[in-house]
């Protein structure tokens, strides 16, 4: 056997082992092309060999290691293309499998009830004031106590203890300091005032199914010429039946607030209230507080008493949402826990 038959026979065989299914090329090049390979070795053995016989033999040779070198580069290629379409193939996007719908946030509960409270005074021609430079949660004593007509001593005071910053600097009891913050800035020459102050408060009282020491009130006030409890009373009712709903009444019991004189607290019936209901089978619930502004707030607040007279109300939309879903438990409203929550979610989504 000639060498030029072992080159033809070592192409032969390179091209065999190329074909095979996942062959490793960089393996078949060194075993044939490589210094080490077999047409180095074939060539080794030319020595013996005439001139003639050594061209023809190394030609041979050439044409052999291009023909292999041109068969890997080719399936070097189809490897690659081969790897991209897998990959291709692998990562295909199926278009007609339903989408994964965006999770969209929603209005809290509590902040529903407080737009819902908004929207019906806003109707009424009140203003809303909740930012944080007239309506600030982070108050002085003399706001949120003291023109509130509850001096240093006061025993009402230990009814909203609070956290306290400095002695002077405290987290609001209640959104009635707003009332004086309102009535600094209005100009009486331009109308009567009449606003709603939406927000969180805060008091050092101990959590339970009822109590949370951050909950939120909206305080209401209205300063005018004849201000009277009949308003007071016509505007209660109205927004107790936008949030119970038409048929349900109020009642007005005596009450005691140092800052209104005299001062109500406000019921609300459970059921509805119809002509054939009688009053002894009326279940009640208290809701708010409320009175006509004692004339003692007034002046301090740099309004004459013989000349105004006011109504203000402060009520709790916390225990608003508590009656109006039912939720036994207020702490509910402030775990974040969305299965709860999701419960009020009016989007639907
Ligand atoms: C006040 O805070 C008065 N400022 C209300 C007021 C304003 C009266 C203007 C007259 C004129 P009171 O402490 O009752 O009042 O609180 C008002 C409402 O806040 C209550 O009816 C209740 O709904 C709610 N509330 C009070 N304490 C808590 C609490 N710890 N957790 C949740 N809600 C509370």
């Amino acid at each position: 056997m000639t060498l030029i038959d072992d080159l033809n026979q070592i192409a032969q065989a390179a091209q065999a082992d190329l074909d095979q299914e996942g062959v490793d090329l960089e393996q078949v090049r060194v075993a044939y092309l490589g210094k080490k390979g077999k047409i180095t070795q074939v060539l080794k053995s030319m020595k013996d060999l005439s001139v003639d016989e050594k061209k023809a033999v190394g030609q041979v040779g050439n044409q052999v290691r291009e023909a292999i070198q041109t068969s890997l580069d080719e399936k070097k290629e189809a490897q690659a293309a081969a790897a991209l379409n897998a990959k291709l193939a692998a990562e295909t996007i199926d278009v007609t499998l339903p989408g994964t719908k965006p999770k969209l946030g929603n209005r809290h509960v509590l902040q529903q009830i407080m737009d819902e409270i908004e929207g019906h005074f806003l109707g009424l021609g009140y203003q809303v004031i909740d930012d944080p430079v007239d309506s600030p949660e982070v108050e002085t004593d003399e706001y949120n106590f003291e023109r509130e007509n509850l001096p240093k001593d006061h025993p009402a005071r230990d009814m909203q203890d609070t956290f306290y910053i400095t002695p002077e600097i405290l987290l609001r009891t209640q959104t009635s300091p707003v009332q004086s913050r309102a009535l600094e800035k209005h100009d009486f020459s331009k109308g009567p005032l009449k606003m709603i102050a939406p927000g969180k408060v805060y008091r050092r009282d101990t959590d339970d199914a009822t109590h949370s020491h951050q909950f939120h009130q909206v305080e209401g006030l209205v300063v005018g010429k004849n201000i009277t409890m009949a308003d007071l009373k016509g505007t209660l009712l109205s927004i107790m039946q936008e949030l119970f709903g038409e048929k349900h009444q109020i009642r007005l019991r005596p009450s005691y607030f140092p800052f209104t004189e005299p001062s109500v607290e406000v019921d609300v019936s459970w059921d509805e209230v119809t002509e054939d209901t009688k009053p002894e089978d009326i279940r009640w619930i208290e809701v708010l507080g409320a009175g006509m502004t004692h004339p003692n707030v007034l002046k301090m607040d740099g309004v004459d008493p013989e000349e105004y007279s006011a109504f203000a109300f402060g009520l709790g939309p916390d225990r608003f949402a508590m009656l109006k879903y039912g939720v036994e438990d207020i702490r509910q409203f402030y775990l974040n826990d969305v299965r709860f929550l999701d419960q009020f979610n009016k989007r639907g989504n």
